[in-house]
């Protein structure tokens, strides 16, 4: 009896509380629907009546993919199959139902975040949009359009190449555009570069590390979006951070009744900061609300703090009806800091009051085919940016204005972003509906992407004033063509890139006391706007290394204010190859290896500098690993040299990380998310304190680098050793100490004192900075290229043990001689805690891997192989 009194009881305080919620729930709806327009596609040749199945967002290249149409583009030749596919209309065509409760709500947009790019949309056989630009957003109103019940909404995509070929044959004098663009790849008549002509990402019709796939489709999402008495449409928060933060929050409402109270709530991590009355107005109206944070949590780079984010949520309430806007808000200053002072740095970012060292590289989109790039990749790669501890990194203009998902993770891991606008190597149209699109495109992306506190710096473009100036191609213009023509090209450059794009900057980053709280610059790189780098100011690309054959040894002495870039290219290791290649194609020269490889001077070049450090690699797996070594080593020369010299340089971007398509390039990481030998080195050479070493003069110096900002206090220590055997012989162990920031020579061993001849050839000299017993930084110092040390068989043993709870592969690792660059493989697409390191005789490594849910540990463990720098020659 007691028994069910209580299970009564029980039902009835059930009951109450879903009355309550259900109460409570039916006084307090959303008003706003939104409904993705992703199903039911598909795709057919504009004049062909087949159709095929088709996936939104999508391209119609990975459609006809998925259809069986066409083979993989980026397997060995085959890109060279598909160059048919730009010259084609396409149309996307779909069917969505409307029930009745959504029909009856009394607006209805669609947004279409993304389409390429010659567009016209029609929904249930009206025009609504026409649209030439793909990294533009486009809101309608489909209220006059929409249907209770099934709508047809159909879009018709231009070929691109049609398109462009018009512009260019309509304009009466050419437009210089790098030869990037492999308008003879893709048979475009008479090789017409018509990139520049289309608002889209310039690398579709290919560049140095990329094919030339130019697509076409719904690359962003469509959504519907249907309410009915009012809404916010914007929500904005700007602040001024002054010891406390000032915040003033922009709530744009937009609304169908009038002179009706509504109660405007904001929460900051769920405190209420704001309760106002308001009074809802028929249009639009924004409402000002202000705010103060005492004691603010600020957000810092990587490396130099926590990236805190409050939360900060707006809400609307108005009888039973309530809308709501949230965002994401890190507090910090950042000021990019160009004083014209030609003998000190004159390009750094000051973050909350800190000239900070911007550690970092160029990001490229991560696929040919944009929608193809997941979540998981997006998470992938920038955790791999700051695992490698960059604070830093480059939207290069040549692609797209990346996704939201991008910048989040940008802000949430403390990786300041420099974000181009969308333009390359190239100079551009200046025709009136031009200039007009692409500023309608920099609002679109400037409004959308300035909540981001990632976001440092919008820069103009890249290296089109370079290509100009510097390049030869005024000239060029001036003698093949008229000096009215050059001049006309240059005011049209400067019209875009001094006035235009630096205006929308400008007038969309006020704060509230007018301050403009973002910086342009206009082009990467330059000394100052329309003036052409230099090594005394601004930025610089050094690339005397690699375009110039210059040797690595010469980043110790090309120095700017910002090395914005410099890079060195290699192959993607064995594994990846064989992804993307078969076994025939084992040589750097055949077919497909020279098609994967699309820089002008590339696989003969990575030839001569390799040749100039080794001997002929055994075969082409280790000249795969050859390859990677070289550049792993070259580069970090070029970062540590920048990082030693920060009294006078203040960033260093290297290029590139990422790759859009398999093949060699200068990524540190390949296209299926392996880590190159260079990626490892740059986690290395960015570590917050360093121990490195120059030759001057042939005199050896070593210098230790900070990046902390407390002071650092351990020791150095410089050991001689044997490559055979476990001969050692201290050098020096000593205490060093470092201010905050500070880069400092830290021992100089003259040349008469360093190893030569026959023992130069037998023994190196290895670093170690310590901090307590531990090795914080390590570095060798090899006195010949490695074709004349002489190198015994290491004897490399191993062990693997799998941690079944930590769900981590461990291998331990032991050479009986010196062996440089350990390479362990295995055949998955997991990256070692540590690769492709020297160990010497005494020394055990201990490396790991997490496994992702569901790999099976033992066959990665039996796939394991490990080699080093003497397997490639012997
Ligand atoms: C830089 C970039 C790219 C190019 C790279 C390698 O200058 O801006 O245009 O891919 O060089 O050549």
């Amino acid at each position: 009896m007691m028994c069910f009194v209580y299970l009564t009881m029980q039902r009835v305080a059930l009951l109450l509380i879903l009355l309550f919620f259900s109460f409570f729930l039916s006084f307090s709806q959303q008003t706003v629907l939104i409904k993705k327009l992703h199903q039911n596609w598909t795709l057919n040749e504009k004049g062909n009546n087949k159709k095929y199945l088709a996936t939104v967002p999508g391209t119609v290249h990975t459609d006809l993919i998925n259809n069986g149409v066409i083979e993989d583009p980026f397997y060995r030749l085959n890109e060279t199959k598909v160059q048919w596919i730009d010259k084609k209309d396409w149309v996307y065509q779909s069917v969505f139902d409307i029930s009745e409760k959504e029909f009856a709500k009394h607006h209805h947009e669609i947004k279409f975040e993304g389409l390429d790019t010659y567009a016209s949309v029609v929904l249930n056989d009206a025009l609504i949009l026409k649209s030439d630009n793909m990294h533009r957003t486009h809101v309608v109103d489909v209220k006059p359009y929409l249907k209770n019940g099934k709508n047809h909404l159909k879009i018709i995509l231009e070929s691109p190449i049609k398109k462009g070929l018009a512009l260019y044959n309509n304009l009466n004098y050419k437009i210089p555009v790098s030869a990037n663009d492999q308008a003879e790849t893709g048979e475009v008549e008479s090789g017409k570069r018509v990139s520049v002509f289309t608002r889209k990402a310039a690398y579709h019709y290919g560049w140095d590390w990329g094919p030339r796939l130019v697509t076409s489709g719904i690359w962003r999402p469509i959504t519907l979006e249907s309410w009915d008495d009012f809404r916010i449409k914007e929500f904005d928060i700007k602040y001024i951070l002054d010891g406390p933060a000032y915040i003033t929050t922009f709530t744009e409402i937009e609304s169908s009744i009038d002179n009706v109270y509504a109660n405007l709530i904001i929460k900051l991590d769920d405190h209420n900061v704001v309760n106002s009355k308001v009074q809802l107005k028929k249009g639009q109206q924004t409402i000002i609300s202000n705010f103060t944070v005492k004691d603010p949590k600020l957000w810092w780079p990587n490396g130099m703090g926590n990236q805190y984010l409050y939360n900060c949520k707006v809400q609307l309430k108005q009888n039973k009806a309530s809308v709501s806007s949230s965002q994401k808000l890190g507090l910090k200053t950042i000021k990019l800091d160009t004083n014209d002072s030609k003998d000190k740095n004159n390009f750094k970012f000051i973050v909350n009051g800190v000239p900070t060292f911007s550690k970092g590289v160029n990001y490229i989109p991560q696929d040919v085919f944009l929608p193809r790039v997941k979540n998981s990749d997006y998470q992938r790669l920038l955790t791999a940016s700051v695992d490698a501890n960059m604070n830093m990194i480059r939207v290069w203009g040549g692609g797209v204005y990346e996704d939201n998902r991008f910048y989040e993770l940008c802000d949430s891991l403390g990786l300041m972003v420099w974000q181009d606008f969308m333009f390359a190597c190239a100079m551009y149209p200046g025709d009136s509906s031009f200039l007009e699109n692409v500023r309608m495109e920099a609002v679109d992306n400037f409004n959308r992407l300035k909540k981001h506190t990632s976001i440092v710096l919008w820069c103009g473009n890249n290296e089109n004033l370079s290509a100009w100036k510097r390049w030869g191609w005024e000239q060029t213009v001036i003698e093949e063509q008229s000096q009215k023509i050059a001049d006309k090209i240059w005011h049209d450059y400067d019209t875009l890139f001094h006035h235009i794009l630096p205006k929308v900057v400008r007038d969309f980053s006020l704060d509230n006391k007018n301050n403009y709280t973002t910086d342009y610059w206009a082009s990467s790189p330059s000394a100052s706007e329309g003036i052409p780098e230099s090594y005394l100011s601004g930025d610089t690309h050094y690339w005397g290394v690699w375009w110039g054959k210059e040797p690595f040894e010469n980043f110790n002495t090309k120095i700017s204010s910002f090395m914005s870039e410099y890079g060195f290219q290699s192959f993607p290791e064995y594994e990846s190859f064989k992804k993307f290649a078969s076994n025939e194609d084992q040589d750097m020269y055949s077919e497909v290896m020279k098609h994967h490889q699309r820089s002008s001077i590339g696989n003969a070049t990575i030839d001569e500098y390799m040749k100039r450090e080794y001997s002929t690699p055994k075969d082409f797996e280790s000249l795969l690993y050859v390859s990677q070594i070289l550049q792993a080593d070259g580069i970090r020369m070029g970062i540590e040299s920048h990082r030693r010299n920060k009294a006078k340089c203040m960033g260093s971007l290297y290029w590139q990380l990422n790759d859009c398509w398999p093949g060699a390039s200068w990524s540190s990481i390949d296209y299926y998310g392996k880590w190159k030998a260079l990626h490892y080195n740059v986690k290395r050479a960015f570590n917050p304190l360093i121990v490195t070493h120059e030759f001057v003069d042939g005199n050896l110096q070593v210098s230790i680098v900070s990046d902390q900002l407390n002071s650092f206090e351990g020791s150095l220590e410089i050991t001689s050793r044997s490559f055979k055997g476990n001969k050692s012989n201290v050098i020096i162990r000593r205490k060093v100490n470092l201010m905050p920031n500070e880069a400092a020579v830290v021992f100089k061993i003259n040349k008469d004192q360093l190893p030569k001849d026959i023992i130069s050839k037998q023994v190196f000299y290895s670093l170690r900075l310590k901090e307590n017993k531990n090795i914080i930084s390590s570095k060798n110092i090899f006195f010949q290229p490695f074709k004349e040390i002489e190198l015994s068989f290491p004897e490399l043993k191993y062990t693997t043990y799998y941690d079944e709870k930590e769900e981590k592969i461990r291998v331990t690792i032991s050479a009986k001689h010196f062996a440089k660059a350990i390479h362990i493989k295995s055949n998955s697409n997991l990256n070692f805690s540590d690769n492709f390191f020297d160990l010497t005789s005494k020394e055990q490594k201990i490396v790991d891997i997490d496994l992702l849910q569901g790999q099976d540990p033992q066959k990665i463990i039996n796939s394991i192989k490990i080699n080093s720098l003497w397997d490639s020659f012997n």
